[in-house]
């Protein structure tokens, strides 16, 4: 039998990916979008169809993670097996700017999702993107025993989201898994998190068309991955016989400055010319450095990350000059599925 999958969040980075992960095994994949002004779809374009296709695998339906009446009467229309709660205001940054919003969304939206499920008394698994940043000034390395002491409106709404997923899987027996996952980045990550803000500034800068990038504390350490190979740990998570929380990592810590340099040398550039510091980028509370073990995902789950920081930058780099060159249009880096048309037309949505 088909399986099925809804996603919140799938207009974003992890969302595209995990679209197409689950498309490629055969899954039917339903994507909660948010309702705007303009289309946010470009990263799932590529993989959208007619719904009145024969065949059609993939299904959008207005939704916010705000709005918890439309979360229950979704839950009862798609029936799904699996659930991915993707969905989240995630700059850490801009959290300090809208807590309550941020909260909203990511803290209560994580409640309202769970209740949807209690209450629709579906037999479906359900899949938390916790982070990293609840680990917050706790020393590295952080395995899942690690203690949480997070530093931003966006780290305690998570640690909210966190702990309500544990609780839902002890209170009233649900299979609810927090996947812990450490910074994980490709050409579709937004472009204001700091690895693309640096490898789109390079691109830019490359070409003449910028002179310098303005950035915050270059001395903060992250664990950065290549954002495919999450996605499936993700679904491993779902698939294992017990729920469970489990970190997902590289195991390798780099600064932003050892980020500079390797995307600025990909260009042939020398970063230290082009960089110039702006405290805005500064945040009030700053996670100093993250470095994850994710011994445990590799032991039950097989789970390993191939790609470390340096392909990860020339990954990034190449992708954005090459986006540049096309016009700048946003870069979908995985072909559509065999069959799959590409239509960037207007959606079949109301
Ligand atoms: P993005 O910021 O790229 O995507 C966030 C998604 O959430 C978008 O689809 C966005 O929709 C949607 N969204 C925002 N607010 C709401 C809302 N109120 N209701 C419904 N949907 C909403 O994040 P990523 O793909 O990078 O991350 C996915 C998840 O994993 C997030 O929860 C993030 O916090 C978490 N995470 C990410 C890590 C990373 O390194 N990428 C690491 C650890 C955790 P729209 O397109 O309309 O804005
Ligand atoms: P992070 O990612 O906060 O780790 O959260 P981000 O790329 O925003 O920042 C990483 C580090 O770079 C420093 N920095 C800057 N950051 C941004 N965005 N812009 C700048 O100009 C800049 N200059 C320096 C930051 O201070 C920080 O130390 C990401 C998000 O995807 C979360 O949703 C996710 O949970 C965590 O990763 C794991």
């Amino acid at each position: 039998m088909t399986r099925r999958a809804l996603i919140t969040g799938i207009t974003g980075q992890d969302g595209s990916y995990l679209a197409e992960f689950l498309l490629d095994k055969g899954y039917e994949v339903h994507g909660i979008i948010r309702r705007a002004s303009t289309f946010n779809t470009g990263r799932i374009d590529h993989l959208y169809v007619d719904p009145h296709t024969p065949g059609a695998r993939l299904f959008l339906h207005y939704g916010d993670l705000v709005d918890g009446s439309r979360l229950v009467a979704l839950l009862a229309e798609i029936a799904p097996d699996e659930v991915y709660n993707l969905g989240a205001q995630s700059h850490v940054r801009v959290s300090f700017d809208e807590p309550e919003l941020t909260s909203e969304s990511t803290a209560l939206g994580t409640v309202r999702l769970l209740e949807a499920i209690r209450h629709s008394g579906l037999n479906c698994r359900f899949y938390q993107a916790s982070s990293s940043e609840m680990f917050g000034s706790s020393p590295p390395p952080q395995n899942e025993n690690t203690a949480l002491h997070p530093r931003s409106p966006y780290g305690t709404a998570k640690l909210f989201a966190y702990w309500s997923t544990r609780n839902y899987r002890e209170a009233y027996g649900l299979f609810t898994v927090n996947g812990i996952l450490f910074n994980h980045e490709s050409p579709r990550r937004g472009e204001t998190f700091v690895s693309r803000k640096i490898t789109r500034a390079v691109a830019r800068i490359r070409a003449g068309l910028d002179a310098h990038v303005y950035l915050g504390n270059i001395n903060a350490v992250r664990d950065w991955g290549y954002a495919p190979e999450y996605v499936d740990g993700m679904w491993r998570m779902l698939q294992a016989d017990t729920p469970d929380d489990y970190v997902l990592a590289t195991g390798t810590g780099h600064s932003v400055r050892d980020f500079l340099a390797l995307a600025f040398d990909a260009a042939g550039l020398d970063w230290e010319r082009h960089v110039r510091f702006d405290d805005r980028y500064l945040r009030p509370a700053e996670v100093d450095t993250v470095i994850g073990d994710a011994t445990k995902a590799h032991a039950t789950l097989g789970w390993k990350p191939q790609v470390l920081l340096p392909e990860l930058v020339r990954i990034m780099v190449e992708a954005d000059i090459r986006a540049l060159e096309h016009g700048g249009t946003p870069t979908v880096d995985c072909p559509a599925l065999p069959g799959w048309p590409t239509r960037t037309e207007a959606r079949h949505l109301r």
